[in-house]
């Protein structure tokens, strides 16, 4: 097809398979009512995009998942790990349920682990392979998907993770040997995709699209077998005795090498991420021969309107140098939502400068007609000019005063005192008894929590009636610390939403979106936050909150902010200026939050950044750059506070050795990170670093079900102790509450529930 998107939602415009999925969970729907489901919400998908332009054969994409991409591949290559015992049914396959307890474990097994989908916010499972993982094709649901819409009148084109990435994305499983590499088994899931690849061809499917992105990432794997892997991968895919076209997409970066080595291999089409990527050399495109260059041209990970001149520019530059050449995005749209026209409530303006999925389908066909034809896309292509032109110019874009004082900033503004001056003054200031307990900051989100939200937006509940419920929540929570005995005390955060949203909610230059769900993770999902503008605080926003809950206690209460890189990590951010100056916009709007706490009598300040490692790049030669301006932005929001007010961060997920440095060059005084499901690996990272401040390695993993008794928490404190001085240790669990719940009786009952969409952990609440 000469348009189409590299992948599309599938959670639905009004999140009815987040809704369908939850309801089959929970047991009041059954597999054939989800089924149903599932079906109207592939066809209406499929229908919506024919609608806005994308009629040709494969253009639109068939990437339906229940749970996640990954682990459909998982699915059809039947790599259930051993320690699931038989999952597979008598016919060999894996089916639903089978496939939702990879996703979220049983009674015996955690779920497969859950991490980030390259540098964005979707999170995938990670297959755990061993030498032993038996590969058989034990899944046709991409070819009964395709049926489907065939049968429809629609031929889309079927997605699956491509072998060399899927192998590159796995994990060894825990009993694998030392050394062993998953991509090892290469030759052993090619005959499984080969059979995938032959049944498609006999349900009609023209083109399949074998999505391989993990080229575009600096893998530890050196990149000369990479290259062989996927040369041998190609080779054996492309002589399947009958197969679709084969189209393999390398979203989120640029491909370098690897493009060589596709270019000589016998696909039929390679996509190519020319958004963020930028156009390769006329060397490396004339090695495509007469292969389809599909150029990824339209972001699909952010949600601004394209600048349909430049696009129709870098079309053009690639004309000169390609054979044919197809419109698409630079990634699969799942990562932004359905359609702006649904979010009425938003400003004119600003909605004019948006595209989410179904506004960019239509500017693929656009930019498919410009090739086509260049004129018949003037109109459209002035237009976009004139919109982005708009938006430069727009009040609020730029503001003049929040300019002044970034362009004002000196070292002077990113420095506190030196540590040794602080943790006297803060000594003298907060009198902590050693190894200091404390939570992270949030307590459960209740279901009456979120109605009394919910009824305070549709204004059933009145502004006072809402501030006083949450007050209660906020003293009991304090009284259940006071009870505890805890040294530094939280409010519980009852009042936000999101940690993101919330402050986005209340700051200048952002919007939120009502309808603008994003995929998480299975059926978990987000509404970034719309960050447009230059970014300036009008107001205080948490210290009422802070003062109140201070009020309560003769213990420090813990000020609780969101960072700059988390505030951009979770929010769709302006791509008119570097992340560093509007990453300093925030700071400085935290800044003046901290100075406010301050002045409010809180001592003890928490300024979170779990998306630190998250907004990692994936090129390493990109690295030292973003951990500049991204500790820089931390250290701007932090170091107006006086010596003796002593700052906190936490960082979720492991993997701190890649960023220890960084996390140092934070600066906080108290730094709480995950470390019980490692069993305190972390301390040796720490150790061997020579961290001279605070930190609360945590000693309660609150992802998991699991209560850990006073000799386990006393043990991992020993261990820490071993390698921390313990005056710099605290005391605390791993991450917040809010996603867990009251504790739980030992088993279901009339007054308990399993919250939908939570896995076998800890997930109980009241009926
Ligand atoms: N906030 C934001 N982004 C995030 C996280 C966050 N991204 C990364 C990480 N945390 C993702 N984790 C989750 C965990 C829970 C949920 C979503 C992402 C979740 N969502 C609710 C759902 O889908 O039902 C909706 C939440 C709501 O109603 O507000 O539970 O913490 N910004
Ligand atoms: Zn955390």
């Amino acid at each position: 097809p000469s348009a189409s998107l590299l992948g599309y939602p599938r959670i639905g415009r009004r999140r009815e398979l987040k809704k369908a999925v939850e309801a089959y969970w929970a047991g009041t729907i059954d597999a054939a009512a989800l089924d149903a489901a599932a079906k109207d919400i592939q066809l209406t998908i499929a229908k919506r995009l024919q609608v806005l332009g994308l009629t040709e054969a494969a253009a639109v994409p068939g990437t339906f998942s229940y749970y996640d991409q990954v682990l459909d591949t998982t699915a059809h290559l039947g790599a259930v790990p051993a320690r699931f015992g038989k999952l597979l049914n008598a016919e060999g396959q894996l089916d639903l349920d089978g496939y939702f307890t990879l996703a979220r474990g049983n009674k015996e097994q955690q779920p497969l682990e859950m991490t980030k989908w390259f540098d964005t916010n979707y999170h995938y499972l990670v297959p755990e392979l061993g030498p032993e993982t038996e590969f058989t094709l034990a899944s046709t649901a991409k070819v009964d998907e395709f049926a489907y819409a065939l049968a429809n009148g629609i031929e889309t084109r079927p997605y699956i993770v491509g072998p060399v990435t899927y192998l590159l994305l796995s994990k060894a499983s825990d009993d694998a040997p030392a050394g062993f590499a998953p991509l090892s088994r290469l030759e052993d899931i090619l005959p499984v995709y080969v059979r995938l690849l032959e049944k498609l061809a006999a349900a009609g499917a023209g083109w399949v699209q074998l999505d391989e992105p993990a080229l575009v990432v600096d893998q530890d794997t050196p990149a000369a077998e990479i290259e062989a892997a996927v040369a041998r991968a190609y080779e054996v895919l492309t002589a399947a005795a009958t197969r679709p076209q084969i189209l393999v997409s390398t979203p989120y970066g640029t491909l370098d090498n690897q493009l060589g080595t596709l270019a000589a291999t016998n696909i039929d089409a390679l996509h190519i991420d020319v958004f963020k990527g930028g156009v390769p050399s006329e060397a490396a495109l004339a090695g495509l021969g007469n292969k389809t260059l599909v150029a990824g041209v339209v972001d699909g990970h952010n949600i601004w309107r394209n600048d349909l001149a430049a696009s129709a520019a870098k079309l053009d530059a690639l004309k000169g140098a390609a054979g044919r050449i197809a419109v698409s995005t630079s990634t699969s749209t799942q990562h932004v939502p359905h359609d702006v026209v649904e979010e009425t409530q938003l400003p004119e303006q600003l909605r004019s400068w948006l595209a989410f999925s179904d506004q960019k389908a239509v500017e693929v066909k656009t930019l498919a007609s410009y090739l086509a034809d260049p004129a018949s896309a003037k109109a459209a292509i002035d237009e976009a000019t004139a919109v982005i032109a708009s938006r430069a110019t727009a009040e609020g874009v730029r503001r003049a005063d929040v300019r002044a004082r970034t362009e004002a900033l000196t070292a002077a503004d990113f420095t506190r005192a030196e540590y040794g001056v602080r943790a006297a003054a803060q000594e003298e200031a907060l009198h902590l008894p050693p190894l200091p307990t404390t939570t992270i900051g949030s307590f459960p989100q209740t279901s009456e929590i979120r109605s009394a939200r919910a009824r305070n937006t549709k204004g059933e509940l009145s502004d006072e009636q809402y501030q006083q419920l949450m007050k209660d929540e906020i003293k009991r929570v304090v009284d259940l610390q006071e009870e505890l005995g805890y040294d530094v005390l939280v409010h519980g955060e009852p009042e936000r939403n999101d940690m993101v949203q919330y402050f986005a909610e209340n700051l200048e230059g952002f919007d939120v979106t009502v309808h603008g769900w994003v995929q998480s993770y299975g059926s978990r999902c987000t509404r970034p936050s719309i960050l447009w503008g230059d970014v300036t605080r009008s107001a205080p926003i948490t210290v009422e909150w802070a003062k109140y809950a201070q009020s309560l206690t003769s213990k420090p209460m813990k000020g609780m902010l969101t960072g700059p890189v988390t505030v951009l990590a979770w929010s769709f951010v302006r791509d008119d200026q570097p992340l560093a100056e509007t990453a300093n916009q925030v700071g400085l709007a935290l800044r003046d939050e901290i100075a406010d706490l301050e002045a409010a009598g809180i001592k003890v300040i928490q300024v979170d950044e779990p998306a630190l490692r998250e907004l990692l790049p994936l090129r390493k030669a990109d690295h030292a750059d973003y951990l500049k301006w991204s500790v820089d932005s931390f250290r701007l929001a932090t170091a107006g506070a006086k010596d003796a007010t002593q700052i906190h961060t936490h960082l979720c997920y492991s993997e701190f050795g890649v960023i220890i440095d960084a996390i140092d060059g934070l600066d906080a005084d108290v730094t709480s990170i995950e470390a019980a499901r490692s069993r305190m690996e972390v301390v040796h990272d720490l150790e061997s670093h020579g961290f001279g401040r605070g930190v609360g390695p945590g000693v309660y993993d609150i992802h998991s079900p699991r209560v850990p008794g006073e000799q386990e928490v006393t043990e991992l404190l020993s261990t820490a102790v071993k390698h921390v001085p313990s005056r710099q240790l605290w005391v605390n669990p791993d991450c917040g509450l809010k996603t867990r719940a009251t504790p739980r009786p030992k088993s279901p009952c009339a007054t308990w529930s399993r919250q939908p969409g939570r896995s076998a952990r800890n997930c109980w609440k009241p009926r």
